[in-house]
């Protein structure tokens, strides 16, 4: 016997409906979007009563709840809320149900996914609950078994929030709880968004990461608008966060002047592709994505004037290294810059892999883009190089040798090119994998890793400086750390990232094919010795 009703913190109201029917709906704030949803109930036994609002089940011996809603966002046209009669359409969902075969159903297109990745890395202490074997980790003790969990855990999180068809995974997946969620449940593109899907390829869920590359197209108009008009330039850009709304212009003052987001996620399109070899995904859709990110970059970078130590040579302008601030000569402290590191290696890596991208292309249509393969090429060759400080031996964040205000500061934008771009590499470029190793061993020496996405992103890069302890010991303190009982990451607060960029890393652990080849146990640590 149980009472049903259904609430919420605001705007809101609820009717019951014939068959069992309870209806909540409202909108989100005043001019919000607009929400039906309907719980649908199913017993065996005993007896339903409803009142205006409330469902009562008495001495039911089993009880179904079917719960559906529809709002009237528009993910195939944001800029016209649908027009469909919602409480219509959530009939329609929840008379489509078949009680005897949807849990069957739930399952297949659960196992399907799921089932393509085995990891075993010992048992560990798996005969205890989730919540206490982390209270374990947390005061010290090593549990394998919990890491490959942790692992498995973000695959299923991204199968859960990521569907073809589906609006990509935001800063909570879609477990947002709030109505005024932390940091509005967007999508940060400088660094959380990708984050999101470093696993999806390299974890074998490449159908997942599709929906990412559906709010970019959808970025583009918004996008290119935006180029053009604050900057006169081709192709697309996106600054420091966006939204369901294309939203491409800066937010947040110094750190939304960052127009490279667009030019970050063009990796993904080229990941997908070589993972897939999917040459018609490549021509239809990841590469115009790519190029339009190139062409605006191609644009907006300048020369630097001839005080630079860059002189002559390409850089951004204006722009800032993501979120964190610099101390000048004369004492005080900046963030605006021009070729920040970050720029720098973004634009690198975009660029080489828009010229590969062409490359494939040439192999079926000789002469494929040949005159914007030539821009690259040029472009690419007079780029700012990489600088290592002569004071420090560090990578430097900025293009001139500026002190660090904060050393710890949870970004760890200027090692880009370690991870998850490749031109620095510990067996191409091992000077830079030198000054790149003594910058991320600064940051942790400083309190870096104190967010859950942070810690995440030094498993990623120890894996590739391939120090397998190193690796390890940042996957237990991001398990220690930043994880909550029920393995969500925590921020804090709790931020999907975390969980994402941690299952990545465990993958680049174990298996590496950013160079020419596939690297097997390039970061093997002792604990997993088995
Ligand atoms: C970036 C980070 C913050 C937070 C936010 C959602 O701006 O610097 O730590 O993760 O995104």
């Amino acid at each position: 016997s149980v009472r049903i009703g259904l609430t919420r913190p605001e705007n809101f109201k609820t009717v019951t409906h014939p068959g069992n029917k309870l209806h909540m709906f409202g909108q989100a704030g005043k001019e919000g979007v607009k929400y039906d949803l309907v719980a649908q109930a199913f017993t065996k036994d005993g007896q339903i009563l409803t009142s205006s609002n409330v469902l009562q089940i008495e001495k039911a011996t089993e009880l179904t709840l079917l719960l559906t809603s529809k709002t009237n966002y528009n993910w195939n046209n944001f800029a016209e809320p649908l027009l469909r009669d919602r409480m219509a359409a959530c009939d329609k969902t929840l008379s489509k149900v078949n009680l005897r075969t949807v849990r069957q159903r739930h399952l297949d297109s659960h196992q399907k996914l799921f089932r393509r990745v085995d990891l075993d890395l010992g048992a560990g202490n798996n005969s205890l609950p989730t919540d206490k074997r982390l209270l374990a980790v947390k005061a010290g003790k090593q549990d394998s078994g919990l890491e490959s969990l942790f692992f498995q855990y973000g695959r299923y999180l991204l199968m859960s929030s990521s569907r073809p068809g589906d609006m990509p995974a935001n800063l909570q997946g879609l477990w947002n709880k709030d109505i005024n969620a932390p940091w509005n449940a967007d999508y940060h593109t400088n660094i959380n968004l990708q984050m999101n899907y470093w696993h999806a390829e390299v974890a074998n869920l490449g159908e997942c990461h599709v929906p990412l590359f559906d709010l970019m197209t959808r970025l583009v108009p918004s996008g290119s608008k935006t180029a053009e008009q604050m900057y006169g330039a081709r192709g697309w850009v996106v600054h420091h966060l966006t939204d369901v709304w294309g939203f491409t212009v800066p937010a947040d003052g110094v750190w939304g002047v960052w127009p490279v987001g667009a030019a970050w996620l063009a990796q993904h399109p080229w990941e997908h592709f070589l993972f897939s070899r999917d040459r018609k995904f490549l021509a239809d859709r990841g590469y115009p994505l790519m190029k339009g990110a190139a062409e605006f970059l191609l644009d907006f970078l300048v020369e630097a004037p001839s005080n630079s130590p860059v002189a002559g040579k390409l850089v951004t302008n204006p722009s800032h290294s993501p979120e964190n601030a610099f101390r000048k000569a004369d004492g005080t402290t900046s963030q605006f810059t021009y070729g920040a590191t970050m720029d720098l290696e973004i634009a690198h890596d975009l660029f080489t892999n828009c010229i590969t991208a062409i490359e494939e292309m040439e192999l079926v249509k000789p002469g494929f883009d040949a005159k914007f393969k030539s821009e690259l090429t040029t472009a690419l060759a007079k780029l700012a190089p990489l600088q290592v400080s002569k004071k420090t031996g560090r990578l430097q964040e900025w293009i001139e040798d500026y002190d660090e205000p904060e050393p710890g500061h949870r970004h760890l934008s200027h090692l880009f090119g370690l991870h998850p771009g490749n031109q620095i590499s510990v067996l191409k470029s091992p000077d830079l994998a030198d000054a790149a190793k003594k910058s991320l061993e600064y940051r942790l020496s400083h309190g870096g890793g104190h967010t859950g996405w942070s810690r995440a992103w030094i498993i990623n890069m120890w894996a590739r400086l391939q120090d397998a302890e190193k690796a390890h010991t940042n996957v237990h303190q991001l398990l220690a750390k930043s994880t909550l009982p029920n393995l969500f990451d925590n921020h804090p607060p709790f931020q999907i990232d975390g969980n994402f960029g941690g299952t990545a890393g465990i993958a680049e652990m174990l298996l590496q094919s950013h160079e020419d080849s596939i690297h097997l146990l390039p970061a093997l640590p002792k604990a997993w010795a088995t």
